[in-house]
């Protein structure tokens, strides 16, 4: 039977040849950004990874498959509001079953990125612990817990409980390493109280620190948060209360399970007249500079 994991021509070419590659998923143009910004935020992540001189892998599903490495034509299908499902990484066989135009996120990307035998990965924030207990949490974290590689992100987004995700991901064996910091970023906020125990400055830190979990044989993936771009970043109790609010709009209307999280992102922008978006999209521009910065830290290793 063929695999139902497509790894595109370009990124293929890239394996081979030791190009770096950097894994990117599609929730994010999907559902977590509006039109046309979600067009933007494809441009400006896409850009960011070639200028460091790695290969952009967006992922996710269409067609009856997985794609690893959609071309412009293919991400063009997930612009539209509505079009594509979100998809974690238990929705997948649904989503490749039916045929579903599916954005994938952090759960689903990462595992078909490491299927596909690319190990670096890029988002804004994860998924975690929601506020009020652990009733709602999200499908990221485990698959952080079993997929090995590297995710660079902005910490948890403004809507998760950061200390319960933090102590979660302890439980989880997933290691949490500042870039440049000391404390837990915070999405669109720079740090949250949680102080970190590791930190690197810088990619070639960074790049070691994978190269040694996968020399381990280790299993989970290194979570490496970078925070927002200073000039981006918002104050801390301002987006708390922008998310308490949102919150109460998801409670009053009802919104639950996979819609909750781009629901209060919508609220958030809406909420803050749209700062939280131009640090949204910064924040994830950065971070796709960084992950590609990392993965070609150790593509030259490898190649050395
Ligand atoms: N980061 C963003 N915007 C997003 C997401 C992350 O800046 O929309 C998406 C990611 O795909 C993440 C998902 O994996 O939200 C988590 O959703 P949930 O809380 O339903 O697991
Ligand atoms: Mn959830």
């Amino acid at each position: 039977m063929a695999s139902a994991v497509v790894v595109a021509d370009e990124v293929r070419t890239a394996l081979e040849g030791g190009v770096a590659i950097v894994a990117l998923e599609t929730s994010v143009i999907g559902q977590g950004l509006p039109s046309p910004r979600n067009e933007e935020c494809i441009r400006r992540m896409s850009t960011a990874i070639r200028m460091a001189g790695a290969v952009p892998g967006w992922v996710g599903a269409l067609d009856g498959h997985v794609t690893v490495g959609l071309d412009d034509g293919e991400l063009a299908r997930f612009l539209e509001p509505g079009a594509a499902t979100k998809v974690a990484r238990r929705d997948l066989p649904v989503a490749v079953a039916t045929r579903a135009l599916g954005a994938t996120t952090v759960s689903a990307t990462i595992w078909a990125a490491a299927r596909a035998g690319v190990d670096v990965a890029a988002t804004g924030g994860i998924g975690g612990v929601h506020r009020g207990g652990d009733r709602d949490v999200s499908a990221d974290l485990l698959e952080l817990a079993r997929t090995p590689g590297m995710l660079v992100c902005s910490g948890p987004k403004s809507i998760i409980d950061p200390v319960a995700t933090a102590e979660k991901l302890e439980e989880l064996s997933v290691a949490i390493v500042g870039y440049g910091v000391d404390r837990l970023p915070f999405f669109l906020a720079s740090e949250t109280p949680v102080e970190l125990e590791h930190r690197v400055d810088g990619p070639a830190e960074a790049a070691s620190m994978l190269d040694a979990s996968l020399g381990l044989g280790s299993d989970s993936t290194l979570l490496v948060c970078n925070p927002v771009p200073r000039a981006l970043a918002m104050p801390a109790d301002e987006v708390a209360v922008a998310a308490a609010e949102a919150e109460r709009r998801a409670d009053a209307a009802g919104v639950e399970g996979k819609a909750r999280t781009p629901y209060l992102l919508a609220v958030l922008a809406e909420l803050t007249d749209g700062r939280s978006l131009e640090a949204n999209l910064g924040l994830l521009e950065d971070n796709a500079r960084v992950a590609a910065e990392i993965a070609v830290a150790r593509a030259v290793t490898a190649g050395a």
